[in-house]
């Protein structure tokens, strides 16, 4: 984006809009990931999810981003909206990823109750987040969104332009813990080896 047009005047602003409740949108790309896209990342295996009547199709997460410019430093804009819900007792919860590059990010929730796994190394946290909560994560850490709420969790993130990210990592290693609806309204963080990370209220 050119500060400025050709004839020496500030250019126009970019400019969005997002209506969070029916997705529609101005400016911006709107993604939706369902079950089918989220293949080998819930614990339970997908035979086992299609035997247990929850469809490929049903939406889990839909993010909207606007573009962001590294020239003129103009962070990259993204809301996430992840639907409640759960898979073999596994809240729904974004694919996760690590950014490879020096970039750290700002995430917001603007809606709902969630929270953010994320994990350096070996080790691993959870920031749990309701409407209003401001988490800032250092670009090292890999990082996955979970809804731990009954209404749709929502967040923005922000992020410095290029918009850089690698998934393969936690497609094959995965986050090394999982957020479980354990009983009645609880829920708990239990890394891979079964130790308790955190544990809350949905
Ligand atoms: C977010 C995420 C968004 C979807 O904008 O990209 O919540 O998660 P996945 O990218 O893991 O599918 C962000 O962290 N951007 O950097
Ligand atoms: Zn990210």
């Amino acid at each position: 984006m050119a500060a400025y047009n050709s004839a020496g005047e500030p250019s126009a602003a970019w400019t969005g809009r997002l209506a969070p409740d029916d997705w529609a949108s101005e400016g911006g790309t709107v993604t939706v990931r369902t079950l089918r896209e989220m293949r080998g990342l819930f614990r339970r295996n997908f035979e086992e999810m299609q035997q247990a009547d929850l469809s490929e199709d049903t939406v889990i997460y839909r993010v909207w981003r606007l573009r962001g410019d590294e020239e003129q430093h103009i962070p990259e804009i993204s809301v996430t909206s992840i639907e409640p819900g759960e898979v073999g007792g596994e809240l729904f919860m974004t694919h996760g990823h690590r950014h490879p590059s020096n970039r750290g990010e700002t995430y917001m929730c603007l809606r709902g109750n969630g929270g953010i796994l994320v994990r350096d190394r070996s080790h691993i946290r959870w920031y749990p987040m309701r409407e209003g909560d401001v988490v800032q994560l250092p670009a090292a850490w890999a990082h996955r969104s979970v809804n731990t709420g009954y209404r749709p969790f929502v967040f923005s993130g922000h992020y410095s332009a290029p918009f850089t990210v690698s998934y393969d990592e936690i497609l094959n290693a995965g986050m090394g813990a999982a957020v479980m609806h354990v009983a009645g309204d609880l829920y708990e963080v239990r890394t891979n080896e079964g130790a308790l990370l955190a544990h809350g209220r949905r």
